[in-house]
């Protein structure tokens, strides 16, 4: 026990105590009113996020629909084929849901997720994300910068790379139970990319929490970079020093490389990048360089071997 010698004056000492606590729990009240009426309960899949405000982000490319979005999708901790995710993904329970954002920051915070979708305000921005495997689609993303949480956790001056840690969970997520992949799934940004603006925390999609499937209750969407760096269903957000080895580097490293950024003139070792189809299209479309985005973030990687460091 610590004690106290100077003595402090508590606002219960000047108020009279009983308005002091009427006035208290009426604040409380107030307060605790007005936010639930915008957060009612637990957010679940489908339910619509509140105040959600439109950004500039907007493409002139059409949207992929919500249907093609929700039932085309990689995410090997519910199979490996695209049509299972979201017939076995319903059964996550994404809530009560935790996200530890710790390492190389002056203010590690575990955060609970409904908190976490509180700290900034909640845009939707229309992105591509393009697929390694040469599908593509454009999403109406519901999320806040990255950045926001970055600056409010100070990441350290030994703090260069920003790791991402999915939830290992083999009765919650079936597909870890095989051993296709080293789980959980991690992915890994250099610190700048992460700060970057167009690097979105995402919770939801077409203005609704994020189906399951798509990585709820929550995921980053990086849309310069081919889908794999996107991860999903997130527990761990660690600042490290050394370049950590994402879950498909480490599975085939002549393949899937760190930067993995979406480029058209570097082949996959086993097909070409030039082109893409639109989920929901029949037709392929050229590629583009950053997926898109070259004049946002080109200069990232000013000087770098794009060839070699793929
Ligand atoms: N945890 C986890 N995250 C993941 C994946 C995965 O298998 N597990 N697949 C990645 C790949 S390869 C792609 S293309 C995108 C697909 O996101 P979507 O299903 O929302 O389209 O998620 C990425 N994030
Ligand atoms: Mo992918």
């Amino acid at each position: 026990m610590r004690k106290t010698s100077s003595p402090r004056i508590a606002p219960s000492e000047i108020t009279p105590r009983d308005l002091y606590h009427d006035r208290r729990r009426f604040m409380q009240a107030a307060a605790g009113a007005a936010a639930a009426a915008l957060w009612p309960h637990w957010l679940s899949a489908g339910e619509k996020l509140p105040g959600v405000r439109k950004t500039d982000h907007v493409l002139p490319d059409a949207l992929t629909p919500f249907e093609d979005v929700a039932h085309y999708n990689n995410f090997y901790e519910f199979g490996t084929d695209k049509e299972t995710p979201s017939r076995t993904a319903g059964s996550l329970k994404t809530r009560p849901w935790t996200v530890s954002v710790e390492g190389e920051v002056q203010k590690p915070k575990l955060f609970d997720v409904d908190d976490l979708l509180k700290l900034a305000p909640l845009e939707e921005r229309i992105y591509r994300l393009r697929c390694v495997e040469g599908w593509s689609m454009v999403v109406p993303w519901v999320g806040f910068p990255l950045a926001e949480l970055i600056k409010r956790v100070e990441p350290t001056g030994n703090a260069k790379f920003v790791e991402f840690i999915t939830l290992y969970d083999p009765a919650r997520m079936p597909g870890q139970k095989s051993s296709v992949l080293d789980w959980p799934y991690r992915e890994a940004l250099r610190l700048d990319e992460a700060m970057h603006p167009l690097t979105l925390l995402v919770f939801g999609l077409y203005g609704e929490v994020l189906p399951n499937q798509n990585g709820a209750p929550v995921r980053v969407v990086v849309p310069w970079k081919y889908g794999f760096k996107s991860a999903k269903s997130i527990v761990r957000i660690r600042f490290v020093e050394q370049q950590p080895v994402s879950t498909w580097t480490r599975a085939v490293p002549s393949e899937y490389g760190f930067y993995a950024n979406v480029n058209p003139q570097v082949d996959h070792p086993r097909w070409s990048q030039a082109k893409e189809r639109r989920l929901g299209e029949f037709f392929k479309r050229p590629t583009l360089m950053f997926n898109g985005y070259a004049e946002q973030v080109a200069h990232l990687y000013a000087g770098m071997d794009l060839k070699k460091f793929f």
